[in-house]
């Protein structure tokens, strides 16, 4: 069984980050090591949180974990607590990746044209650090246009979005995903460029909901894929049919959307629809 670890946060309660990469990815068949960067009673979209950084344990366990000769498939990171835990997540993939193992970075820092509350203008800089260290970077178009110095557009054609893509690569990642992107008014889907100029793009139906989360939900499915053999497109379309599913599972709950998505439901057909793609592919 492959084994990876995804280092970003535990808020407690809110659906995202760890809560959400723990089970999905379980689920996937992939065991899932954690490595906290920082406990939060909920996460920052709620009016009230406490928060207890975890930088000074990253160092400390990984020292234990190359003395045991531990090593991961994959390492997955989302949202980090600071740009100082930028630098430490920097150093993680030094000792870490390498052996063909695969490096995934949603830097989960902006939406909606902002930077989330947490962070200080010096954050995206050293999230592009860590952006440099990713084989696949899975940034929204807010997180693009801070990481590249884009301007931020509501709307926007295809090329906009290919000169994202083109500048994200500038980064140093080999492949650069962009998430919520979208052409038309009732569709929304991700588009990838790589280095060596291969693109794809998939489009699903725009929910008229949005809830905290998705992004998290989104990141964890696609390494889930990617860790069990689908191509990065597959992946990618698999995870965003999956968030679909759960936007609709959750239309019917009187919670506010910062509870995130009941994806608790959905379990079974997310592990439906993998091995079934799983099985196309043989
Ligand atoms: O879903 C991204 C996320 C993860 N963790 C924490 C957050 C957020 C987004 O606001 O606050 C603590």
């Amino acid at each position: 069984m492959k084994r990876i670890v995804t280092l970003q946060d535990i808020s407690c309660v809110g659906r995202c980050s760890i809560t959400v990469a723990l089970p999905v990815i379980s689920a996937m068949g992939v065991e899932c090591g954690i490595l906290p960067t920082a406990v939060l009673s909920n996460h920052t979209m709620f009016k009230h949180f406490t928060c207890k950084d975890l930088s000074d344990q990253i160092e400390p366990i990984s020292d234990v974990w190359e003395t045991e000769g531990i090593s991961f498939d994959g390492i997955y990171t989302g949202y980090l607590a600071s740009a100082e835990q930028c630098g430490q997540v920097c150093r993680f993939f030094e000792r870490f990746s390498g052996n063909g193992n695969l490096t995934l970075v949603d830097p989960a820092m902006a939406d909606n044209g902002r930077l989330y509350q947490a962070f200080g203008e010096d954050f995206p800089a050293a999230m592009a650090e860590v952006c440099k260290k990713a084989d696949v970077i899975l940034p929204n178009i807010t997180e693009a246009s801070l990481l590249t110095g884009m301007p931020y557009r509501t709307e926007y054609d295809e090329a906009y979005i290919r000169e994202l893509l083109e500048r994200l690569l500038e980064l140093g990642c080999g492949t650069a995903a962009l998430t919520g992107v979208s052409y038309e008014p009732d569709k929304l889907g991700v588009a990838y460029l790589d280095r060596n100029g291969k693109e794809f793009s998939y489009f699903t139906k725009k929910c008229t909901q949005s809830y905290h989360g998705t992004g998290d939900l989104y990141a964890s499915t696609v390494l889930g894929g990617l860790m069990r053999g689908l191509e990065l497109g597959d992946a990618l379309a698999l995870a965003a049919d999956f968030v679909v599913a759960c936007i609709e599972a959750t239309a019917g709950s009187k919670e506010p959307r910062w509870y995130g998505v009941e994806f608790e439901s959905q379990i079974p057909l997310l592990c439906r629809m993998l091995e079934e793609r799983l099985g196309e592919k043989e």
